[in-house]
């Protein structure tokens, strides 16, 4: 089996300092989360970006601070978010993709977020895969419920999207796909051919669906934007502690963790220097 791609999505846009008190935030909090979950065995930093009191930005200022801080201590693959928070314009989200990231995130659908609308209109799906295009980005296929690889896979006969694609299943939303082990079989076998993909578990479903693609031969994430908690009622210390977790249970069941360099290898990204 392939090497284990460990996706720390460390900050997310909706967590808050109350909930979860290690919840990186600046630049430097960002950067060192990240780099102590690249040191854990995370070869892909999922990022998302805060002002200074807490709220969401998409900022390309604020990303760009925050990608020269991790730049400057390692080679982990940078992966910005174009879903923001719920609210924000198509521009506004499109913000950190103009700095050449290795990688931004795709939702391919809109999908009820909780007590939220996370709306992607066709038009603007299509000019996102457009600009990521422009600026030579991989996208990372989000997939909070099935029709989206559908949209995915119209987007590759448009020529707005490139095999072989990597998908992101986000699974356990109030509104969108359920956590089930039944749904992530599901979503695997609608894949087109030598796709990668990664599972990323909401809550209490974080672990058992990292599980499962540790056996079935997918990739992983985890960290705050996710979930917040190590076990039942226990808050999880860092992000960089749920990287290790899944790290140590991986290798425990013969599967190896991947470095950022075997990583860009397994997703056509170009080789980089720290
Ligand atoms: N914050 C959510 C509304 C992404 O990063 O691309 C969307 C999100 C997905 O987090
Ligand atoms: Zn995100």
């Amino acid at each position: 089996m392939t090497k284990l791609i460990i996706t720390a999505a460390l900050v997310g846009a909706e967590v808050t300092r109350n909930e979860q008190p290690h919840l990186p935030l600046t630049p430097t909090e960002i950067a060192d989360a990240a780099y102590d979950a690249w040191q854990a065995g995370a070869s892909i930093v999922h990022l998302h970006a805060r002002k200074p009191d807490g709220s969401s930005t998409q900022s390309a200022s604020v990303y760009a601070e925050i990608i020269r801080l991790i730049r400057q201590r390692c080679d982990v693959i940078i992966q910005v978010s174009t879903g923001g928070a719920v609210g924000m314009t198509a521009a506004e989200r499109l913000e950190p993709v103009t700095l050449k990231p290795e990688m931004a995130t795709l939702t391919t659908g809109s999908v009820n977020f909780g007590g939220d609308i996370f709306v992607n209109s066709p038009e603007d799906i299509e000019r996102f895969a457009r600009t990521m295009q422009q600026f030579g980005v991989k996208p990372e296929v989000e997939v909070f419920d099935s029709g989206m690889i559908t949209t995915a896979l119209r987007l590759v006969k448009q020529g707005l999207l490139t095999l072989p694609l990597h998908f992101d299943f986000v699974l356990g939303v109030p509104g969108a796909a359920p956590a089930t082990l039944k749904t992530l079989l599901h979503l695997v076998e609608m894949l087109p051919a030598a796709a990668t993909w990664s599972v990323a578990g909401i809550g209490a479903a974080e672990l058992p669906l990292a599980l499962h693609a540790v056996l079935m031969g997918g990739h992983v994430r985890v960290g705050f934007e996710d979930n917040i908690f190590y076990r039942k009622g226990v808050l999880a210390e860092s992000n960089a502690q749920l990287v290790e977790r899944i790290a140590r249970l991986s290798r425990e069941v013969g599967r190896e963790i991947g470095t950022p360099a075997e990583a860009r290898q397994m997703l056509g990204l170009a080789a980089v220097t720290a």
